[in-house]
């Protein structure tokens, strides 16, 4: 089944993952290069042996498609899944005179007053981004992620490509073509000066046969336990989307990652969630009514029966 695909990826790296130090300080199983494989025809691809919050998949998705970088929209949103970054930002800037917030993700892990003392600088930092346009346009955005790479590509010649309206041009023009390519990955970009996190889905491709549209995504770091299980939903809400507008059936939706790690403060929520009995994937309802990708609304996604087991918390590494 499709949901079997993801609890085999968490078996197979437990069981033959690498020990293997990161970025973050948190320490990872890592396993190089995994592929899996999900039919949207046999329902939803949205984990049922734990909640994933699909109004937040929905709402980061429609962020990309707007071409917007700036967590503004998300927190209008109540998505608060890229505050860390955004964070990080303005506690590394030279306005931020509140107290030391360096190495903020493992510390507020560890000692309880510092907790205390970063969510107060967290709130205070978010309520700031919704309610004062002008620091949210300096410390809100996030540089040259998705939206930025997806719609408005500079290139070095000063024009802007868009490549999310391109493809979909191409996925109707050309179906056959074997270049329906969009690729947020730039080497000019991939810098901490330039992006918060050089982007995880480096490249996506599609795919048209027997009228029904395919995505595949490399991504070169994936984080299994939070950021896989959004990924894979995330990618298959877009394949429906273009599908809707082409006019064209749901195919696949191939995953393959580069480093596939599970983080070592995860183990304990993976063995809850691996000891659970899958349910029936839910179904995806988009708002037929909706003839462009770019016209959707977060009420014009809607999913049905959805009954999985509860959410397991985990820390996010930063
Ligand atoms: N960094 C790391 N280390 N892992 C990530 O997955 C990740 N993902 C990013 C940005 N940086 C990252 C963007 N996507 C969550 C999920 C996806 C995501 C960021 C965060 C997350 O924390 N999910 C929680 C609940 C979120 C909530 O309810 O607010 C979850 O349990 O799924
Ligand atoms: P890295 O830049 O050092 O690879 O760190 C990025 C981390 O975020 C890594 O654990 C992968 C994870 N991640 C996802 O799994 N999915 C995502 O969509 C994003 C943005 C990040």
């Amino acid at each position: 089944t499709n949901e079997e695909q993801y609890l085999n990826l968490l078996r197979h790296v437990l069981a033959n993952g690498s020990k293997k130090e990161d970025r973050t300080g948190t320490g990872t199983l890592s396993v190089f290069g995994y592929q899996m494989r999900f039919d949207l025809q046999a329902g939803f691809p949205l984990l049922t042996t734990k909640r994933v919050p699909m109004k937040l998949i929905a709402s980061e998705l429609l962020w990309f498609m707007k071409g917007d970088t700036n967590i503004r929209y998300l927190l209008q949103h109540k998505n608060n899944i890229w505050n860390e970054w955004a964070f990080k930002k303005w506690v590394e800037s030279d306005a931020y005179d509140g107290p030391d917030m360096t190495n903020f993700g493992l510390r507020s892990q560890q000692d309880e007053a510092f907790n205390a003392q970063y969510q107060e600088q967290e709130e205070r930092f978010v309520d700031r981004i919704l309610n004062d346009e002008r620091f949210a346009a300096e410390y809100g955005d996030l540089g040259n992620v998705y939206g930025k790479q997806w719609r408005r590509w500079e290139t070095s010649q000063g024009e802007t490509i868009d490549q999310l309206k391109n493809v979909i041009a191409e996925i109707k023009k050309n179906p056959d073509s074997r270049r329906l390519i969009v690729t947020a990955w730039s080497p000019e970009d991939a810098t901490p000066q330039r992006s918060a996190l050089p982007p995880c889905h480096t490249l996506f491709q599609f795919y048209v046969a027997d009228n029904k549209l395919s995505c595949q995504l490399y991504q070169r770091s994936g984080d299994i336990f939070l950021g896989i299980p959004f990924n894979i939903a995330s990618y298959a809400l877009l394949t429906h989307m273009i599908a809707q507008e082409c006019r064209l059936e749901v195919g696949d939706f191939v995953h393959t990652i580069g480093d596939a790690h599970i983080y070592l403060n995860h183990l304990e929520q993976i063995d809850l969630q691996l000891s659970r009995e899958q349910k029936d994937l839910p179904k995806l309802k988009l708002n037929p009514d909706v003839a462009s990708v770019f016209d959707f609304e977060v009420g014009d996604i809607g999913l049905e029966g959805y009954a999985p087991h509860p959410s397991i918390k985990a820390p996010v590494a930063v």
